[in-house]
C-alpha cells in the first residue's frame, strides 16, 4: 500500500466556497437520509469543476438549481461535479449507516444513542461537503427522529421550531448564526437526563446551561456544570472573552474516541470527563473534568471563532487552548502540582514522541492521517511555545497580543503565523527567531557546565544547546529558548551573574553556546536551570547529588526544588542500573532524610518529590536500555527509600489522614501525599493490615483507589481479595470498573496474557467501547513494563493480534495504542528486532487502516535510512 501525504506547503486556498447549509436528517439506524441544500459559490475566476469530499455514502440525489445533475462522477473519496454556474443551489440527498459505524467517526448510532464526531474529517462520511477548515458556513440542521426512544435531538445554536409527526416521529429545526467549519458540526439524539443553570456574561446576557447525561447519573453532572460555570467566568475576567450563544450544551456520551468535543454550542463528551461523584469518581477525576470542561469551553473563541485555516495549523488552535486550561486549573488548584502534572506529560510522552519515527514539529509538514496529528506535540508541547511567548511578554503583554489576535482575526480560518504576528505586535521582541519552535521538531538539549579559575576568582557557566537530528528533520539550528535560572552560593545565598539578562532569573539561550559569569562570588556556585520548566527541553548538568540537595533547600523556584530531587533519584536509580547501588551512600540517604523532615508542613511539594520518576521517564534520558535491568534498578531504589525513611513515611501517613470527604485544596494534597506514601510503605512487608484498614475505612474513591495502588505492589493474595471487593461493588459501573481493568492491567505478574484473556471476556468489557478498549489493552502497553516487554516478545505480539482486529473497527484507537511499539529506538538492539517483528506483521496486512499505516511504516522506516 501506498499513500500520499499531504503537504503543508501544497495548501491552495478553495475554489469554491459553501456560505449556507441547510440540513435535514431522518434518522433511522441502518438508513439515515441526510439532505443537504448548500449555496455555493466560485472563488476567483477560473473554470473549475466543483470537487466534494464523500466517503462511505450512498448517493441517492443529485440537483444544481434544481435540475437532476448529470455531469458528475463519484469515487470512494468524493464527488466531481463538472460545469457548475458560478453561484448555485447544490442539493445532496445520501444515506449513511450509523448502526454499523464501529469507527465513531461521521453519525453513528451506539447504546441507543445517535452521536456525530467530525473533527479533523469526519463530515465527510455524513455528506457530501468541501470538508476543509477554511469553508466557513451558517447551518441549519433539522432532525426527524422516532419521539420515543429519542426525547432529545441536539444540533449546534438555538432551536427555533419544533413539532411532532403522526408516525410517531417528531422534529425539530435548529440554526446556529455563526458561519463555521464543517469539523464543528454536531447532532446528538437519544434519551438523557437533564441539568439545567444559566449564567449571566459580564455584559450582562443571560445563557442556558444544559447538561445532558445518562439516565439516572443526573447527580453524578453536577461538578461538570458548577466547573463549566467557573470556566466562563475565569475566561471573562482573564481574556475578557464572553459567550455568544443564548445556549451552552453539554453531551456525555458513553462511545467516543477521545475526551471531548468543541462542536459550537454543543459539546460532546466522553462520560469518563463529566460524571464525577465521591463514590465513583477520584480527586485526579474531579481534576480532568473540571479541565476538559474548561477546555472546550476555552475553544470557543481559540478555535471556533477563530479558527484553522487548514489542519497543519492545528496547534494555532490547541496548544493555544491547552494553555489556557492549564491556566485555569493552575488558577482554580494550585500553581506547583499543575505545572509538575504537565512536565510529567511532557518528559513521559512528548519527549518520547520527539524521540521516536513520529516526531514532527508543533506545525506538522505532512500528513497521511489527519487523526494521528492529534498528539502530545501537538497539543501540550504547543502549550509549551505558547507559555513561552507568556514568559517572553509577561501577563499584560500576552493579553493585549490576545485582544490583538481577536480583533484580527474574529470570525477567519488563520495560520500560526498569524498568531505569532498578533503577539509580535504587543512585543519589542523581534519574535522572528522565536518562531522556529513552530518549524523544527525534536527536543533541544542543553547542557550545563562550569570552570572556576582561582587566579580570577571567576565561575564561568557555559550552556550549550544540541539540537540532533530527528526522523522527520535532519537541518537543525538553534532555537530561541528563554531559560528561568537562578544562582546560589555555598551559604545558599544567591548570586547574579557579570552580565545583565533578559530579565531577572530569565536568560535567553538563542545560540549554541552562552556564557555567563561570576566574580569574587568564591567557586561554589550552583546554578538551578530551567525553573518552573521555563522552555520544552532537556538540561543536563555537572551538579553533584550534594548540590541538587543544596538545591531542594535554598532554590526559590518551587518547581526547581521538586526538579532537584527528581534529579537526585535519577542519579540514585543510575547507579542502581550500574551495578553499584553503594554510590547511594550514606551522606545521600541521610540528605534525602533531612530535606523529606524539613518539608513535613510543605504537604503538596512533598507529596510531589515523594514520586519516583516512571520508568518512561527514566527512559527520555537513556539509550540501548535493558528494559528489565532498568525497570529493576528503579523498583530496588524505590524500595530502599521507603526503608531509609520509614519512620518519616509513617508519621506523614499519619498526618495526612482527611476528615469527610470534599473535593478542596486542602484536602486533595493531602490525599494526594497520603496515598503516594502509602505507595512507597507498600513495598515494605509490614504494611498489609494498613492497606486493608484504608480500602475498608474510605469515604472517596481516591483512597480506595490508593489502597488498591498499594495492594498491587505489595502481594497478589491481597491485590486479588481487595479487587474482588470491587468488582462485587461496581460491577454494573462500566466507567468505574474500567479503573478495576486497568489495575489488573498494569498488575507485573508472570501470567499476565492469560489475566488479559480472561479481562476481554468479562461482561463489562467491549472492544467496541473505547474506553474498555483503552484500560485493557491501552494500560497493559503503556505501563505493563514486565508484561508488555516480556524477553519471549509474548506482550508486543499481543498488541499485535489485539491491534489486527481492533483496526477492522476503530483505526483511530487502533493507531492510539500502537504508540509504545512505534517507541522502540530507546532499547537495546534485540529488543527493537523483536518489536520491528510485530511491526512488520502489521504493514503485512493488506486492508491495514491509513491510520496504522503511516505510524508502523514510519516507524519501520526509521533508523534505516539514516
Ligand atoms: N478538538 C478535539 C479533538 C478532535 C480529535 C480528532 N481526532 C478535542 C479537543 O482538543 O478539544
Ligand atoms: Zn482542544
Amino acid at each position: 500500500m501506498t499513500l500520499v501525504a499531504k503537504r503543508r506547503d501544497d495548501y491552495r486556498a478553495p475554489d469554491f466556497t459553501i456560505t449556507d447549509v441547510a440540513l435535514d436528517f431522518v434518522l433511522a439506524p441502518d438508513s439515515t437520509r441526510v439532505t443537504s441544500e448548500l449555496k455555493v459559490s466560485r472563488q476567483g475566476s477560473h473554470s473549475k469543476s466543483l470537487y466534494l469530499d464523500g466517503e462511505q455514502l450512498t448517493l441517492l440525489e443529485l440537483s444544481v438549481d434544481g435540475s437532476a445533475a448529470q455531469d458528475y462522477q463519484q469515487t470512494e473519496s468524493g464527488l466531481t461535479i463538472n460545469n457548475v454556474p458560478d453561484t448555485f443551489t447544490l442539493r445532496i440527498v445520501t444515506e449513511v449507516n450509523p448502526a454499523d459505524n464501529k469507527a465513531l467517526e461521521g453519525l453513528y448510532l451506539s447504546n441507543g444513542v445517535y452521536c456525530t464526531q467530525c473533527e479533523a474529517e469526519g463530515f465527510r462520511r455524513i455528506t457530501y461537503y468541501l470538508d476543509r477548515p477554511d469553508v466557513l458556513a451558517k447551518f441549519t440542521v433539522k432532525i426527524t427522529g422516532d419521539k420515543a426512544s429519542l426525547p432529545t435531538m441536539l444540533a449546534n445554536g438555538n432551536p427555533l421550531e419544533s413539532g411532532a409527526n403522526d408516525d410517531g416521529t417528531h422534529w425539530i429545526l435548529w440554526q446556529d448564526p455563526f458561519p463555521k467549519p464543517a469539523y464543528l458540526f454536531a447532532l446528538v439524539a437519544g434519551d438523557f437526563d437533564q441539568l439545567t443553570d444559566t449564567f449571566t456574561t459580564q455584559s450582562g446576557k443571560s445563557v442556558a446551561l444544559e447538561l445532558y447525561v445518562d439516565k439516572g447519573k443526573r447527580s453524578r453532572g453536577e461538578f461538570a456544570l458548577e466547573a463549566l460555570k467557573r470556566a466562563m467566568r475565569w475566561d471573562e475576567e482573564t481574556f475578557g472573552l464572553e459567550y455568544d450563544l443564548d445556549i451552552y450544551m453539554i453531551v456525555a456520551v458513553d462511545f467516543f474516541n477521545m475526551g471531548a468535543m468543541e462542536n459550537k454550542g454543543l459539546n460532546v463528551f466522553n462520560s469518563k470527563f463529566v460524571l464525577a461523584d465521591q463514590d465513583s469518581a477520584t480527586d485526579e477525576d474531579f481534576f480532568n473534568v473540571e479541565s476538559v470542561i474548561a477546555h472546550e469551553y476555552f475553544h470557543n473563541w481559540t478555535g471556533n471563532r477563530v479558527t484553522c485555516r487548514d489542519w497543519f495549523q492545528l496547534s494555532l488552535k490547541e496548544g493555544l487552548t491547552v494553555f489556557r486550561d492549564q491556566q485555569f486549573s493552575s488558577d482554580m488548584t494550585s500553581p506547583l502540582s499543575n505545572r509538575i502534572k504537565q512536565v510529567r506529560v511532557m518528559r513521559e510522552h512528548q519527549f518520547a514522541e520527539d524521540a521516536s519515527a513520529m516526531s514532527h514539529p508543533i506545525r506538522p509538514d505532512e500528513v497521511i492521517e489527519m487523526n494521528n496529528f492529534y498528539t502530545v506535540t501537538v497539543y501540550d508541547k504547543g502549550a509549551e511555545v505558547i507559555r513561552m511567548m507568556h514568559t517572553l511578554l509577561g501577563v499584560d503583554g500576552f493579553r493585549a497580543g490576545m485582544d490583538e489576535y481577536f480583533r484580527r482575526h474574529d470570525g477567519q480560518a488563520v495560520t500560526c503565523d498569524d498568531f505569532v504576528s498578533a503577539m509580535q505586535s504587543a512585543t519589542d521582541i523581534d519574535l522572528g527567531h522565536f518562531a522556529r519552535w513552530y518549524s523544527q521538531s525534536g527536543t533541544p538539549q542543553l547542557a550545563l557546565a562550569r570552570a572556576y579559575n582561582e587566579q580570577t576568582d571567576t565561575v564561568t557557566v557555559t550552556i550549550t544547546q544540541r539540537n540532533a537530528p530527528t526522523a522527520d528533520q535532519t537541518e537543525k539550528a538553534a532555537l530561541f529558548i528563554p531559560l528561568q535560572i537562578e544562582f546560589i552560593d555555598a551559604t545558599g545565598q544567591h548570586v547574579t551573574p557579570d552580565q545583565a539578562m533578559y530579565a531577572d532569573n530569565l536568560l535567553i539561550v538563542d545560540k549554541d553556546t552562552t556564557t555567563l559569569t561570576f566574580t569574587g562570588k568564591g567557586s561554589a556556585i550552583t546554578p538551578v536551570a530551567l525553573g518552573n520548566f521555563s522552555a520544552p527541553v532537556k538540561l543536563t548538568s555537572d551538579l553533584t547529588p550534594a548540590e541538587w540537595l543544596h538545591t531542594f533547600r535554598f532554590a526559590n523556584d518551587a518547581f526547581s526544588r521538586w526538579d532537584a530531587i527528581q534529579q537526585l533519584y535519577n542519579w540514585c536509580i543510575e547507579q542502581y542500573y550500574q551495578q553499584q547501588p553503594h554510590a547511594v551512600d550514606e551522606n545521600i540517604w541521610q540528605g534525602l532524610y533531612q530535606a523529606v523532615e524539613a518539608s513535613l508542613q510543605e504537604t503538596e511539594i512533598l507529596g510531589e518529590c515523594l514520586v519516583v520518576p516512571s520508568f518512561e521517564t527514566l527512559c527520555q534520558s537513556r539509550s540501548n536500555i535493558d528494559v528489565h535491568a532498568l525497570n529493576t534498578a528503579r523498583k530496588a531504589f524505590s524500595e530502599a527509600l521507603a526503608e531509609q525513611l520509614a519512620d518519616l513515611l509513617l508519621t506523614i501517613y499519619q498526618a495526612n489522614q482527611t476528615d469527610a470527604y470534599d473535593y478542596q485544596p486542602e484536602q486533595v494534597r493531602a490525599r494526594r501525599c497520603k496515598n503516594v506514601v502509602l505507595g512507597l510503605l507498600a513495598q515494605l512487608p509490614e504494611c498489609k493490615d494498613r492497606i486493608i484498614a484504608q480500602f475498608e475505612a474510605s469515604d472517596n474513591m481516591t483512597d480506595t483507589l490508593g489502597a488498591l495502588k498499594a495492594a498491587q505492589h505489595h502481594d497478589l493474595v491481597l491485590f486479588s481479595n481487595l479487587m474482588n471487593s470491587f468488582e462485587q461493588r461496581w460491577h454494573d459501573d462500566p466507567l468505574v470498573l474500567d479503573k478495576w481493568f486497568s489495575l489488573h492491567a498494569t498488575c507485573e505478574r508472570g501470567d499476565i496474557l492469560a489475566q488479559l484473556t480472561l479481562l476481554r471476556q468479562h461482561p463489562q468489557f467491549s472492544q467496541q467501547n473505547p474506553n474498555r478498549v483503552r484500560a485493557v489493552v491501552g494500560s497493559f502497553a503503556f505501563y505493563n513494563t514486565t508484561g508488555f516487554h516480556a524477553d519471549d516478545g509474548s506482550g508486543y505480539r499481543f498488541l499485535t493480534d489485539y491491534l489486527l482486529e481492533l483496526d477492522k473497527q476503530n483505526p483511530q484507537v487502533a493507531s492510539r495504542l500502537v504508540t509504545p511499539l512505534t517507541q522502540w529506538q530507546h532499547y537495546s538492539s534485540t529488543r527493537q528486532d523483536l518489536m520491528k517483528r510485530q511491526l512488520a506483521r502489521l504493514l503485512e496486512d493488506s486492508g491495514l487502516s491509513k491510520d496504522l499505516y503511516e505510524k508502523v511504516s514510519k516507524a519501520l522506516a526509521y533508523g534505516n535510512d539514516c
